[in-house]
């Protein structure tokens, strides 16, 4: 296929509630959305930047830069064979994943497109539909954070995650699992901890029975990580520390890691994703799919990427009304007793409401060869 135009865009949207994690807290969301076409089809994409580089480097404007200055004007015009190449035309490039991701993946929604089959099919996906777990931020109290567990759970959710950070992580938690002695519990600290300062805090953590630790310590240090996996019997889930292949086959050499959140966004798009799913798969290391408050587009990449037969622990994959009064796709996510149904159609198989879409554009650039 011959890329034929491109159309960027920023979406402003807001989210229903205040999400907090340990580097601090966000209320909107500037998602960028991306279109690519060929042969009068429209693949679709979002990049997952954040607002600030609290999660990642990048942020919705290097992104907006990367995407505008670097790629998009090379890969339009280009001549590609299927989606793994999208990025063909741009091998230069260092670093950026979520921008190139979004690139990446609106090709995979425009190969299966093309093709007729839904993505979740494109890339290998056996079920028709995945579990759903849900993330709660950071809480003002642990009354508060107590009843947000509980309703989550009422609500079918099969896995809940919990914000922590120093100071705010044993005691809370302890009051969480008093109250749900058996819920399926996880900690996302987003890489708040030092292990030579707060290893006493992370063994208390380890008590509590939890499914896993998502990300305690560094974005970069895998060294760490597997010292403190020696020393916990709850498995250690990286989330930041997986950017590539390369980086899961250097967290699984050092036992940095027991269970690994993949992020399409993250790692740079869905070719990286179900290879990084394969490499965990062959030493069966469970991965699950996580999210980045991602609008019904991003969210749809996801599920999708869920229905491969690795993704076996609820993704971080709630439904459209978890974030949003309304999103900006057609029809809303939504499960059904904790699972979600993967859509059948062609490519992501849920559409853009266009006209909400057109009236939040902040800004937009369109691409020609
Ligand atoms: O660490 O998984 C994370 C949201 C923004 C940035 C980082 C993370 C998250 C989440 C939200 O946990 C997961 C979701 O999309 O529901
Ligand atoms: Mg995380």
């Amino acid at each position: 296929m011959i890329i034929t135009r491109a159309e960027l865009r920023e979406v402003p949207l807001s989210l229903k509630e205040w999400f907090e994690i340990s580097s601090g807290g966000m209320q909107e969301r500037r998602a960028l959305l991306l279109t690519l076409e060929a042969d009068g089809v429209h693949g679709w994409a979002e990049c997952v930047a954040g607002e600030d580089p609290g999660y990642s480097y990048e942020t919705t404007d290097t992104a907006w830069i990367a995407l505008t200055r670097w790629l998009l004007p090379k890969v339009v015009g280009s001549e590609v064979e299927d989606a793994r190449s999208v990025l063909d035309a741009v091998p230069w490039v260092r670093g950026h994943r979520m921008a190139k991701a979004a690139v990446e993946m609106a090709g995979w929604d425009l190969q299966a497109k093309l093709n007729g089959v839904s993505l979740a099919h494109l890339l290998g996906g056996t079920v028709d539909s995945v579990p759903v777990g849900v993330s709660i931020g950071l809480q003002k109290t642990d009354d508060a954070l107590v009843a947000k567990v509980e309703g989550h759970l009422a609500e079918g959710y099969k896995k809940v995650k919990i914000k922590i950070k120093p100071g705010r992580d044993v005691e809370m938690l302890q009051a969480v699992r008093a109250r749900f002695p058996d819920a399926p519990l996880m900690a996302d600290a987003n890489s708040a901890y030092r292990l030579d300062r707060d290893l006493d805090r992370l063994k208390a953590l380890d008590e509590l029975g939890l499914m896993m630790i998502e990300q305690p310590l560094a974005h970069d240090d895998y060294l760490d990580h597997s010292v403190l996996q020696a020393q916990l019997s709850t498995p250690v889930c990286l989330d930041e520390s997986i950017r590539s292949v390369g980086d899961t086959r250097l967290a699984l050499h050092l036992g940095s890691t027991r269970i690994v959140n993949i992020k399409p966004g993250r790692v740079g798009g869905l070719a990286s994703s179900v290879d990084i799913h394969d490499v965990c798969q062959a030493v069966q290391m469970p991965v699950w799919c996580g999210g980045m408050l991602e609008s019904g587009i991003g969210r749809a990449h996801n599920v999708a990427l869920a229905t491969l037969p690795g993704f076996q622990v609820p993704g971080d994959i709630s439904n459209s009304k978890r974030y949003w009064a309304e999103d900006i796709i057609e029809p809303e996510f939504e499960m059904v007793d904790g699972m979600m149904p993967v859509p059948t159609g062609p490519g992501i198989g849920v559409t853009p409401r266009m006209d909400r879409i057109e009236s939040l554009t902040t800004r937009k650039e369109v691409f020609h060869p």
